[in-house]
């Protein structure tokens, strides 16, 4: 009987965390729903560092960021300033690539835009910012969940330390 609650509770937790991220599954809620493992909406008074970053497809029939790897002081804020060179629509969504992974299924589901602190989606030409206060350390991920975008290879790594 007790590893039947024991699972429902580890349950309940898996869930909770989904939620919570505002990567586009959650509510919208602002304020403590917003954290997440990857950090928190940054203040742009705060920002240590800007990073640019460009989006596009290439020759071969990939999909690239560009750097496509980073490394960030844990506590830094950083200022994604996003450029999107491609001939179609591109997204960066900051997140952990579990996340991103289970939010890449649902992208495939259905059509969505993004509007949250943690993600930019851009036109071709046009440039976007995202300011991350990255609180934790970790494994994270930027990615284009856009179907078909990701498997063309458009996701970056970022170790936080
Ligand atoms: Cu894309």
């Amino acid at each position: 009987m007790k590893k039947i609650i024991f699972t429902t509770a580890l349950l309940v937790l898996i869930g909770t965390s989904v939620v919570a991220s505002p990567s586009g599954l959650g509510t919208g809620n602002i304020g403590e729903s917003r954290k997440t493992i990857v950090g928190i909406p940054g203040d742009r008074r705060d920002v240590d560092q800007i990073v640019k970053v460009s989006m596009k497809e290439t020759d071969e029939g990939g999909m690239i960021f560009t750097p496509s790897l980073l490394n960030i002081k844990k506590g830094e804020t950083i200022k994604f300033e996003v450029m999107n060179y491609g001939e179609v629509d591109h997204e960066f969504i900051l997140d952990t690539p579990e996340l991103n992974s289970i939010h890449k299924e649902i992208m495939a589901a259905r059509t969505e835009t993004h509007r949250t602190p943690n993600s930019v989606t851009l036109s071709p030409g046009e440039q976007g910012e995202v300011i991350w206060n990255f609180t934790n350390s970790g494994d994270f991920e930027y990615a284009c969940l856009i179907p078909g975008h990701y498997d063309s290879g458009m996701f970056g790594s970022i170790t936080v330390q």
